[in-house]
């Protein structure tokens, strides 16, 4: 019965738009929920220092390779601050590590597809941002207080990103044919993948109803997908590029594009384990944790010295 009481209160805050904070009573299951998508986003931010980490020492101007140092930077930073924040739900940095390293926590799919050329950094900063903006601005409404405000911060700094690749793509683009065609081939690789990172559609989404109900997410995978391919198309003929959906139409009594369907045969086969990557990059984050183990514990001990010190 007190229970019952509690789970109504709960329901009665998030329907009128009160942020739930740490200390607040929240049901285990939406706690669970909020640990899951937390951090295998964080998961994802610092996993996604991978593909563009793979460029810094081959960048064609100082210039660039300043700026995408300071992107990559900058993802590990959003990590930081998404492990902190599922931190405040009761769960432990060493806990989530193991989870992305024994396999049993995602992280984003779009990832485990390899950089081949300079164009790939174009293409994530684009694609891969943008996407992630679309869905981090509806995130900043989320119920959960830490997480919201967390992602008014990210939002910030994800847009740099997005504007620094999209800059990229628009220089190759108006470049040599060469630079073009580099161009092209970098949109036609990372166009579906960054479809595919909204989810799957909301009829197979095993967590949409529940998180809709309690505000985890703000708006379904398909809402935010349709977004994200409306505001696309247009930036890809300002480039001059072919888009890569040959079925993508102009739906004048819908406002929005009709589109071509994703391969989710692909997209359960990449978020399982068998994409192109995704064994080196679990592998990559193994070997740099332990490399770092001397500093964690460096660390630790100033910490205990600093603690008998006061005592
Ligand atoms: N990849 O029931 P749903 C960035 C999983 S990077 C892998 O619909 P939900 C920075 C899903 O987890 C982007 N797994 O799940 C950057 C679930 O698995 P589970 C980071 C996926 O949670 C840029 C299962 O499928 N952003 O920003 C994917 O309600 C450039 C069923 O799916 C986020 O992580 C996928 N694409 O909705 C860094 C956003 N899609 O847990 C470097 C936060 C689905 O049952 C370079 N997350 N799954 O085993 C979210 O908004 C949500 O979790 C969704 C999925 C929308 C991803």
């Amino acid at each position: 019965m007190v229970e019952i009481d509690q789970q109504q209160k709960f329901q009665n805050k998030i329907d009128a738009e009160i942020k739930i904070e740490p200390k607040d009573w929240m049901p285990e299951a939406y706690r669970k929920n909020l640990i899951r998508q937390i951090s295998q986003h964080a998961h994802s931010e610092v996993i996604g220092m991978q593909p563009e980490g793979n460029w810094i020492t081959r960048a064609p101007s100082l210039r660039r390779k300043a700026i995408l140092l300071a992107k990559v930077q900058d993802e590990g930073g959003h990590g930081l601050y998404l492990y902190s924040t599922a931190e405040t739900l009761g769960i432990t940095r060493e806990e989530m590590i193991n989870a992305l390293q024994d396999g049993s926590a995602r992280y984003a799919s779009i990832f485990n597809y390899p950089t081949q050329t300079w164009a790939d950094v174009g293409a994530i900063g684009w694609l891969v941002d943008g996407a992630a903006i679309v869905n981090q601005i509806s995130l900043q409404r989320t119920s959960y207080g830490p997480y919201s405000r967390s992602m008014v911060r990210i939002c910030k700094e994800e847009s740099f990103h997005q504007r620094q690749g999209y800059e990229l793509m628009l220089t190759l683009s108006r470049g040599s044919e060469a630079q073009k065609a580099m161009a092209q081939d970098s949109l036609n690789r990372f166009y579906w993948p960054s479809l595919m990172m909204f989810g799957p559609h909301d009829t197979e989404s095993a967590h949409s109803a529940s998180s809709m109900k309690w505000k985890v997410k703000r708006e379904t995978n398909d809402d935010l997908r349709q977004k994200f391919i409306d505001q696309t198309a247009p930036q890809i003929e300002f480039l001059g590029l072919q888009h890569p959906d040959k079925d993508l139409k102009w739906n004048d009594e819908k406002g929005q594009f009709d589109s071509g369907e994703i391969n989710w045969d692909e997209f359960w086969r990449v978020i399982n384990g068998d994409g192109h990557c995704n064994r080196q990059r679990v592998q990559h984050h193994i070997n740099a944790h332990k490399e770092g183990a001397w500093v964690r514990e460096a660390m630790a001990s100033y910490q205990q010295k600093k603690k008998s010190k006061a005592a």
